[in-house]
Order: structure tokens, then sequence, then C-alpha cells
């Protein structure tokens, strides 16, 4: 669908996609929350590590216009703040965004948030946006609210977002300097005038500061996205990470930029450089020591629907949607009881003892593994779109991130088998800081590949809790004497 763009100085912009959003934390720095915030969190996909095995979010594409420029966005897109640049997400109406809901909830009652982030910015398309969130604050009271901003309207917009119950907005804030930002948004449109260089980005970076602290007055739960553009703010973004800490943001997601040429961004089509992974965790890591930090991110399209991580829009589009039957009430009902079990599961697992019995000195072990979700080691190696790793070390076991793949190394028919050196160069190449991959079951040829680069592929703790299989593979290299030597546990990737 084509959309307007904003191209003059008299209307708003518009997108099919918004780049700037994007958000998640680890649950041991939760614990010391107050009841009410770790209530607030414990379902919610993005803002807990831990239900994001568990909990699905989903997205709907409403809000079509813009009033910023990012050099990382291509109007076509999504937007990047919340979205990979280069997706198209099909625009709804309220209406068809509600129906779509309702049978997304029936079908996957583990899902527990709606989030609008895009195409565009929410907040650039008021009316759409809270008549969707007023819709469903009405119909599917059982669901989570959250909303994803460049934050220009957010202050104008911090009522309203009050009134319908919404409890989590992400802010993406890329710097606090009118220099740095001029470099990263050619242009804002702003009281009926379009406004360019560092005069916009003061205006940008004001609004998205008093928005934050509104939204904090008022108990509203903020996470902060960041995309890391090397050059630009990469060398900023601790001292943004600190002053939004300060006023009060809960979570802060450094995200990477992506820049290819082919989605003829600015920065994509200019040849800004992307950050590496190991980059990408230096900065969280420097972040980290002034506040909660996201690292399970995936960057998810403004129509996403599933565990994060997975896109099941396929199984929800407008024409499926309207042959459903859906009867909400009894879906309710069905989901309240999928939610509790899985809390239930969360609490019980939050007492587990993660702590390895291994010396002191014992140094680090980073290992891949391959789930579908449930917090469990429960997906074939060759099925594995992406691969979550962990670092164990004498203090316990910690998420450190996710590694993608272009496709999975099986998709079984024809295609199985295609590319497979490839794909394997590309496995070794995104795990190559990691000792250990553990999934359900690896195949001869990819064993021996891993094998060979240094990699030890492991299937026997298939459907064990992931943690707990990290554990018990880190004790047994400890009791065969692995762990005795200190090395650098991270390579550039
Ligand atoms: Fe969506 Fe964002 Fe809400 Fe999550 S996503 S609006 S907070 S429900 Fe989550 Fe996706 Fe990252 Fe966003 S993984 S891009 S952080
Ligand atoms: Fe694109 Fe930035 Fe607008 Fe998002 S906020 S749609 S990334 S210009």
């Amino acid at each position: 669908m084509k959309l307007p763009v904003l191209d003059n100085d008299t209307s708003l912009a518009t997108s099919e996609g918004c780049q700037s959003s994007g958000c998640g934390s680890s649950d041991d720095s939760l614990t010391h929350l107050p009841e009410e915030i770790r209530n607030k969190v414990a379902n919610h996909p993005c803002f807990s590590e831990k239900a994001h095995h568990y909990f699905a979010r989903m997205h709907v594409a409403v809000a079509p216009a813009c009033n910023i420029q990012c050099n990382y966005c291509n109007r076509k897109y999504d937007c990047s703040n919340e979205s990979r640049p280069g997706v198209v997400s099909e625009v709804l109406t309220p209406a068809q965004a509600v129906k779509k809901v309702k049978a997304v909830a029936a079908e996957i009652p583990q899902m527990s948030v709606l989030g609008i982030a895009g195409p565009g910015d929410p907040l650039a398309n008021p009316q759409k946006t809270f008549e969707t969130f007023r819709r469903l604050s009405d119909e599917a009271p059982d669901i989570k609210l959250c909303v994803s901003t460049n934050g220009l309207n957010l202050p104008a917009s911090v009522e309203e977002i009050c009134k319908h119950n919404i409890d989590h907005v992400t802010i993406t804030i890329n710097c606090l300097d009118p220099k740095i930002g001029a470099k990263i948004y050619p242009w804002i449109y702003w009281d009926h005038r379009r406004i360019r260089g560092e005069e916009a980005a003061a205006i940008l970076i004001e609004q998205q500061q008093k928005g934050l602290e509104m939204l904090v007055e008022r108990g509203v739960l903020v996470k902060v996205n960041s995309v890391l553009i090397p050059g630009v703010n990469d060398q900023h973004l601790k001292e943004v990470s600190r002053v939004v800490k300060e006023k009060g943001a809960f979570l802060h997601n450094v995200m990477p930029l992506i820049a290819e040429a082919e989605h003829g961004t600015y920065y994509g089509l200019t040849g800004q450089r992307e950050p590496t992974a190991a980059e990408v965790e230096e900065i969280q890591n420097s972040c980290s020591g002034d506040m909660n930090m996201m690292r399970h991110c995936r960057q998810c399209r403004a129509d996403a629907v599933g565990l994060l991580g997975e896109d099941r829009g396929e199984e929800f589009t407008l024409d499926k949607i309207e042959a459903m039957e859906i009867d909400y009430p009894a879906a309710m009902e069905k989901r309240a009881q999928v939610h509790q079990e899985i809390l239930e599961k969360l609490d019980a697992d939050s007492g587990a003892a993660v702590q390895p019995q291994v010396p002191a000195a014992s140094r680090p072990v980073r290992m891949a593994v391959a789930t579908k979700g449930q917090g469990l080691i429960n997906q074939h190696f060759g099925h594995a779109r992406e691969f979550l790793v962990y670092e164990a070390s004498p203090e316990g076991v910690r998420f450190v991130n996710h590694r993608t793949l272009p496709r999975p190394y099986c998709e079984g028919g024809d295609t199985c088998g295609e590319d497979a050196e490839s794909l394997m160069a590309i496995v070794i190449r995104e795990l190559q800081d990691c000792e250990v991959l553990l999934a359900s079951r690896v195949g001869f040829e990819p064993w021996s590949a891993l094998e060979e680069a240094g990699i030890q592929p492991n299937g026997e703790h298939a459907l064990e809790g992931i943690e707990e299989a990290i554990l018990a593979v880190y004790q047994k290299m400890q009791a065969e004497g692995q762990l005795q030597a200190k090395q650098p546990s991270l390579q550039t990737a």
C-alpha cells in the first residue's frame, strides 16, 4: 500500500513503518523493584527477559504518518525506531486492528501485550492510535497496552496515554546534544512548519525529555530505545543512559543501526557503517552500570505477531481474520488460565539456585542455545533461525544476546542442504565467541563442522530448562578441568 509522504511544509510526513523503537531487561536486576512494578513487567515480553520465553506480543500497524525524518529510515518501510528497516506492514483501520487483536488473543493465549509501533510514529497519528487503544481497553481489557514513539508529540499526548491505561511507553532517544541530533535527524515537522538542523534536534530532544518526565510522574513505565550509530552517538550513549535513568526510565535498549544500501536510507546510501555485535555489547555493558539494559530486543516489525523472534503474521492476514469466529469471553477465560500457569512457573523458577559449584577463579564460558520458547532447549539445530547466547561464570548464568541467521540450516523439503556450507560458515562466524552449542538434536554434518570450529555441539539436554542445562555443562567442564585458564570471552564478530 502506498502512503502519503511528508514532503512539503504543509502536511504531516507519512511512512509505511517506523525504525526508531525497540525494548527488554535482565530479570536479575528486577528483584529489587517494588511488587507493583514487578507485576507490571512480569508478563511483558520486552520489559522482562524471563517473560520473553513464554509471553508473546503483537503490533498493529495503524499509524502510517511520521512527523520527523531519521537518517536511518526510508519512509517506504516500517519505522526503524521499533522495526527492522526494509519491512513493509499492511496498514489497518482501528476496526480491523481490533478484530485482528481479538483473533490473535484467541488463537495465541500467551499473547499478553498489544503494541502500536508504526509503521510511522503512533503519536503523529493520534486519532487512529487512540481509537484503537480505546476500543481495545473496552473490548479486550485483559491485554496490556504499549506504545512506542519518537517523542516529538509525547508531552501533548501524555493525558490521553494515561486515560487508556497504557502502562508501558517506549521513547527512542538517540542523543541529548542537538549537535549530534542534527547528524541523525535532518528535519522535524513542528508547529505547522518544517524545521531543520540543530534547531530541529533541540526541539525534539526537549520534547522527549519532557515527555519522559511527565510519564514517570504519572507512574507509567518508560523504556528508552537508542539506535547505536558508530561515529555519531556511540560515545554519547552512556550519558544518555545516565540521564534517562536519573529521570526515572525503567529500561534502556541500545539497538544496532541497520544501514543496508538496498533499504535506500540516507545512512545506507552514504555508507554509514553498522556496529558489530561486539560493539553493541560493549556499549550495553558500559551503560549497564547506570541502569537495566534490554538485551533481547528483536527489532520487530510494526505488524509482528508471536513470541519475540518469531513472526506469525501470515496466520492473521485480513482475509483470514474476516473468516474467523471469535468467542472473546471464552478466549479471556482460557488466557487467564494460561497466564496464571506461566506466572506460577516463572515464580517457582525465580527461587531456583543458579549458582554453579565451581572455584571462584573459573573462567566464564559462552554457550549458544536453540530454543522455540518455554525456557527450554527444544529446537533442532537445523531448524533454528536464531540462537540465544548465555554466559556461565562462577557468579551464575546470564543472558548475553541473540544471533540471527538469514534462514535455518535446514527448512525441510528440497531446500534442506542448499547453501549448507555458506550457512554453516555464517553460524560459525556468529557463534565464534561460544564454546558449546545446546540443541535438542544436531545432525551429523553440522556436528562435525561445529566441532572442527571449536564449538562443542551438545544434544544431551533436550527439553531441559536452559539455565539448568548450561549450569550442568559448565560444571561438567569444571570437573573435566576445562575452566582453569582465564581467557577473553568476547571476540569481535
Ligand atoms: Fe512492541 Fe515495543 Fe511494546 Fe515490545 S516491541 S511496542 S515494548 S510490545 Fe520489544 Fe520488539 Fe524490541 Fe520493541 S522486542 S522492537 S523492544
Ligand atoms: Fe522513520 Fe524515524 Fe519516523 Fe520512525 S520516527 S517512521 S524511523 S522517520
